[in-house]
């Protein structure tokens, strides 16, 4: 007989950050674990998973994992949006886990097999000044990583996104309310070349450098930044203008060969079918979580496979070494994958959610463990309450409210 849900449980806990954590189990004790963390929005997805979707589960065959995701997202008419695609990309998540544990098979086996023997990250450098920013570059290459992501302050802006004052960057400030920062987009565009120069003669040209410009520019801003950094080389330009415009983007690629990556804020297919149709871009950053699970994504990256545009999802530390199990895994058995970002977490990140697959000298590792291969420390979570916490808000000089 087929195996059955029989209980569905949210952990909402905050190892040094907030983590949604989706836990199912099935009357045969399978358990299957899920992230479903949208960063400052925790709560309603818990809500929704909880109240809503959780109960609808119980019963249901955990093997029917397709039927499941469509029932989630045609079943119940109201679709798309960041909640609804993470408590569906939890659910997905802890499905696939199930399976693989239930077939003693590591997920990537069941999505094919491998095409790669290890998984290029990219981490993130970031320094104030340039002298600050080169000296960040080193440690990574110290640690073997060639892929590197490089942000910087910008002179007469007191905070700037991708720099922090501490060396474990965390977007999200603790608190009842997000904390706010400006923003000069011309001031940034005019600083950015001297940046890169700087990082590229140290580097040479071998290393792969990547930006975040994270949705600041307006099209035709983000067009002009494209073509004045295109002498450096970039792996990829990211979220250089809001992608909710896909249209704009074909002014951005008009204008310059820069690789293009988007789509780390994107829910479903729907919302990068022209970007990925009309070839707009090089990179698809949907993350699993945030995408409805591994099924919705694999549909993403086989759209991106037809039209030449490779995965190259979000891994912050607000996707959960879970939602990171899972993008591994993927990238073990997809072959137009680019790079995965790892931004890597702190220690009791690690502890709290111990994990199979690994990091090391650049490369990930899916690990052989069967499903998703990671588990849940109880005591540590149940140790650390859900706190509010938000990502900030930015403005212009001016204090219009500008894209985060
Ligand atoms: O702003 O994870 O590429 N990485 C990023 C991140 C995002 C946060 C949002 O929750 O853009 O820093
Ligand atoms: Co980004």
């Amino acid at each position: 007989m087929a195996d059955r849900i029989e209980r569905v449980e949210v952990l909402v806990a905050s190892p040094t950050r907030n983590y949604v954590t989706l836990r199912v189990t099935t009357a045969d004790g399978i358990v299957g674990l899920g992230d479903a963390t949208v960063n400052g929005r925790e709560l309603a997805v818990a809500s929704y998973l909880r109240d809503h979707v959780g109960p609808l589960l119980i019963g249901m065959d955990p093997s029917r994992i397709e039927d499941t995701w469509q029932y989630l997202y045609r079943g119940v008419y109201w679709r798309r949006g960041p909640v609804t695609m993470a408590a569906i990309g939890a659910i997905d998540m802890a499905l696939w886990d199930i399976l693989g544990k239930r077939a003693q098979m590591p997920v990537y086996q069941l999505l094919g097999g491998r095409v790669r023997d290890a998984i290029p990250y990219y981490s993130h450098a970031f320094g104030w000044d340039i002298p600050a920013l080169l000296d960040s570059v080193r440690e990574h290459q110290e640690r073997g990583e060639t892929y590197i992501r490089v942000q910087s302050g910008v002179p007469g802006l007191d905070k700037v996104y991708g720099v922090s004052k501490d060396p474990n960057y965390e977007p999200a400030g603790r608190g009842a309310r997000p904390s706010e920062e400006h923003f000069d987009p011309g001031a940034y565009m005019r600083h950015l070349p001297k940046v890169l120069t700087a990082v590229r003669e140290l580097v040479g040209p071998d290393v792969k450098l990547l930006h975040d410009a994270h949705h600041r520019l307006t099209p035709i801003q983000a067009a002009r930044l494209a073509k004045s950094v295109e002498e450096f080389d970039l792996f990829w330009l990211e979220d250089v203008t809001p992608a909710e415009d896909q249209e704009a983007f074909r002014l951005v690629r008009n204008a310059s060969t820069t690789p293009l990556a988007v789509g780390e804020v994107f829910n479903t297919i729907w919302d990068c079918q022209r970007l990925i149709e009309e070839r707009l871009i090089d990179y698809i950053r949907t993350a699993i979580v945030h995408v409805g699970g591994i099924s919705h994504a694999r549909k993403v990256f086989a759209l991106a496979e037809v039209h030449g545009v490779k995965a190259g999802p979000h891994g912050p530390s607000d996707v959960s070494p879970i939602a990171l199990a899972a993008s591994i895994h993927m990238a073990a058995a997809t072959h137009n994958w680019g790079v995965q970002e790892y931004m890597g977490y702190p220690a009791q990140v690690h502890e709290a959610f111990p994990h199979a697959w690994s990091a090391a000298d650049g490369m990930l590792q899916p690990g052989d463990a069967p499903g998703l291969g990671v588990d849940l420390d109880e005591s540590i979570l149940a140790a650390s309450p859900y706190v509010p916490a938000y990502l900030p808000t930015a403005r212009t000089l001016d204090g219009a409210v500008l894209d985060w």
